[in-house]
């Protein structure tokens, strides 16, 4: 048997595996036990990465419709195709009538490519990734605080942290290596204590000395309120507080308007909980902080990001070893999205494109000149279905991900999918929700058919390599870009005959910035389990934290306190439609199951989606355990069987996010049928952790 080491490609870890092959086939995944990530661990995910190998729907030929069907096709017809229209919609109406879509399992290498094709060569900054359902709120938060988005801590602060503040993050099903490490750390330290912030008795809330079972939405005055404890009762570290950070006034005022007892009205907490909370954090030595989608998913939340740096800022617990924001992003390289500038506002090396410095020096890179790249952002992705809409986007290329699933408001998604006049989409399975509107299918390499670099939550860049050949005649992600930029005329750009070439392009973009991978090359990843970026030279070890001298990348070179408002959600609940509506994860299934909910044997754990409701609740409604209903909100419609749950709050329901109709072969089982479109004005991240909606017996 052949062994080679590799990279987790589901979420945002990183773990390290060890994958076993024999030419053409790979026969088994298993966790690297040296790894600084999992050491060992490993969640079911990955396990069962090699049943995806062989299963039937792998695309194996690009395909395109012909007579409202989709056919197998060569590469010549589909790439000559998809460079035709998308040169043709350009010349009709104007780069921005293009976009591209991706998700965030794909590597660094294909991410530089598309954005370099869109931002540098066809001039739409219309690039979006699903780091914007994800992170961009994370990423904001830490802007705003901080100065840049630069995710200062590592996984070993875990073993040094004595407080665990998780926050809507549901890491035992969402995160377990991470989840597993903290259980670890409780068991050797009887001091360790972990707070969970959840609406919902989670499995992660199992382990907590203080879980707050808080009302969806409030956490801001939550945090708010835990900041006035603080403040009020001599728990803020002064000296960190004058030397380091801006705004400390402000904050004190504004949040003397958070008393327990208000924020116990508006969270639902008690005052005796959030008085027990603050004295904790007072009194820990190291506090490390997790939070996740209950945070990001919401119209307020870059001030939840905010209000959570605040109580680190106040009580010292900044960029020194086990304290500090811990923030894990969602797939595999969410990370690299944001910092090779996969949004519609970033250009790579965490760059703007407003800001003229960095496109004149992404231009020099990209051989162009500032002009081309477009000074104004562009549309985020809920605003290109909008686009989709009302015929000022045409065309719109998908690239690993599955937006008729994934975004909220199903069936206005789908209505936008099918009025582009060209819909690409570039995935490595064929059905998916996206893929049935497709004008054109592109058939992808996956992970272990192709070569490439991910970077993890805590900044390590690592090289995922190929072991086997893709089926077919289906091709890497970086070479399909490559064809298509060749075809629409732009080969001079686009001469890389490999993804190592396309990383030493991609890397200059880094230079002297804080993801700066210059000291990073293919072969010193082969040998390694990565460096933590930044890694400006080849003897450079990696960087462990940012910030440790506390200068901070804002213009004073202080961190910011930032004094936040809360505000309810955008939909409220009323007479009509009474409960608030959570979504979430479960362990088998990952996001909209087009590679888990493929695998036989994780698809018969649950073969339907279900909403979860409280015992007081289905007795007002009479409903029982195993009833079929329907949850109706003022935009659609979803089934899901009862099940009767005290973990639930009454007066809010849950229901999984994974149910798409290839998963079910229904078409009613999908949350984000009733989900709701609207997002935080500063992250524009949707708010999928609210809606409010009905339920009727079936
Ligand atoms: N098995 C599995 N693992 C995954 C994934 C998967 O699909 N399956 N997906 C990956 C991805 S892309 C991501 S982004 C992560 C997501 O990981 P998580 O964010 O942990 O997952 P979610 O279940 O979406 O939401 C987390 C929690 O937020 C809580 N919540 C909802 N509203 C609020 C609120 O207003 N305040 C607070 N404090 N909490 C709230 C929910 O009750 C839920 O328990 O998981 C990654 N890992
Ligand atoms: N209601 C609700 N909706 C949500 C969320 C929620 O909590 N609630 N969470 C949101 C979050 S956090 C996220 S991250 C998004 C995820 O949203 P998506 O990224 O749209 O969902 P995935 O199911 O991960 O889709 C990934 C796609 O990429 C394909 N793929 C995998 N590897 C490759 C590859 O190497 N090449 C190519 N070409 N294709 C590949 C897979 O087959 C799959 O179709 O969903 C969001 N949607
Ligand atoms: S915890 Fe995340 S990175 Fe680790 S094995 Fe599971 S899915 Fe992969
Ligand atoms: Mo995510």
């Amino acid at each position: 048997m052949l062994q080679k080491k590799s990279v987790c490609p589901y979420c945002g870890i990183g773990c390290g595996l060890l994958v076993d092959y024999e030419p053409g086939n790979i026969v088994k995944v298993s966790p690297m036990v040296d790894h600084p990530t999992n050491q060992g661990l490993i969640c079911q995910l990955p396990v069962n990465l090699p049943k995806l190998f062989t299963h039937k729907d792998r695309l194996r030929n690009p395909m395109m419709r012909q007579n409202d069907q989709l056919m197998p096709t060569s590469w010549d017809k589909a790439i000559s195709h998809v460079a035709l229209e998308l040169n043709r919609i350009i010349k009709d109406y104007g780069p921005d009538a293009v976009a591209f879509f991706s998700g965030a399992a794909c590597f660094s290498e294909e991410y530089y490519l598309a954005n370099k094709l869109m931002k540098a060569v066809i001039g739409s900054n219309n690039v979006e990734s699903t780091s914007r359902l994800c992170m961009s709120s994370t990423a904001m938060g830490f802007i705003s605080t901080l100065g840049a988005d630069a995710p200062p801590t590592c996984y070993a602060d875990m073993e040094e942290a004595d407080l665990f503040f998780i926050a809507g993050n549901n890491m035992a099903v969402s995160l377990p290596v991470i989840f597993q490490r903290i259980c670890a750390v409780r068991e050797k330290n009887s001091h360790a204590k972990v707070i969970v912030i959840d609406p919902r008795i989670t499995e992660t809330a199992s382990i907590a000395d203080i879980h707050l079972q808080i009302r969806p939405a409030t956490d801001v005055a939550l945090n708010n309120s835990l900041a006035y404890v603080l403040i009020n009762n001599g728990f803020v570290d002064e000296e960190f507080v004058k030397k380091y950070t801006t705004g400390f006034e402000d904050l004190k005022e504004l949040v003397q308007e958070y008393p327990p007892s208000r924020a116990a009205r508006i969270t639902g907490c008690s005052e005796k909980q959030i008085f027990e909370t603050a004295i904790t954090i007072g009194q820990s030595k190291a506090m490390l902080t997790f939070w996740l989608q209950g945070y990001n998913q919401s119209t307020q939340a870059v001030f939840k990001n905010n209000t959570l740096h605040n109580l680190l800022l106040l009580t010292g617990n900044y960029c020194r070893v086990g304290a500090g924001p811990l923030s894990i992003t969602g797939e595999a390289n969410t990370m690299a999205c944001r910092w090779i500038g996969a949004l519609s506002h970033l250009l790579p090396g965490m760059r703007l494109v407003s800001n003229s410095r960095h496109r004149e020096e992404v231009a020099e890179l990209w051989g162009t000149t500032a002009e081309k790249i477009n000074p104004i952002p562009g549309r985020s992705i809920i605003d290109i279905i909008k686009g989709l809409h009302s015929g000022d986007i045409r065309a719109l290329w998908v690239l690993a991900s599955n937006p008729a699933a994934s975004l909220p408001h199903t069936e206005w998604v789908k209505e936008a999918l099918s009025k582009a006049e060209l819909l690409i989409v570039q995935d490595i399975f064929h059905p998916t929700e996206t893929s049935m509107f497709a004008n054109v299918v592109l058939a992808g390499a996956q992970w272990c058919e192709k070569t490439g670099t991910f970077i993890s939550s805590e900044r390590r860049i690592q090289l995922a390599e190929k072991v086997i050949a893709p089926p077919g005649n289906a091709k890497s992600d970086c070479d399909i870009i490559c064809m298509i930029a060749k075809e629409m005329g732009f080969a001079d750009k686009f001469l890389f005959t490999s993804p190592e070439e396309v990383f030493e392009e991609l890397k200059k973009t880094t230079s002297g910035r804080i993801c700066d991978a210059n000291g990073v090359s293919y072969d010193r990843l082969r040998n390694s389990t990565g460096p933590q970026l930044p890694c400006p030279t080849d003897d450079h070890p990696g960087t462990k934290r940012l910030f440790e001298n506390m200068q901070f990348p804002r213009p004073d070179g202080r961190a910011a306190l930032l004094a936040r408002h809360f505000q309810p959600p955008s939909e409220q609940t009323d007479g009509e439609y009474p409960f608030a509506l959570i979504t979430g994860r479960m362990a088998p299934q990952f996001n909209t199951g087009t590679r888990t909910g493929r695998i036989t044997h994780l698809d018969t754990t649950v073969s339907t989606n279900f909403v979860e409701i409280h015992p007081n609740d289905a007795k007002d409604f009479e409903t029982a355990d195993g009833d079929v209903v329907d949850m109706i909100s003022r935009r659609g419609r979803v089934r899901g069987i009862v099940s009767i749950q005290e973990r639930v709050l009454p007066g809010t329901v849950y229901m999984n996010l994974h149910f798409g109709e290839v998963m079910s072969g229904e078409k009613n089982t999908l949350a984000n049928l009733v989900c709701n479109p609207v997002y935080d004005n500063y992250s524009k991240q949707p708010e999928y952790k609210f809606c409010a909606v009905k339920i009727v017996k079936i």
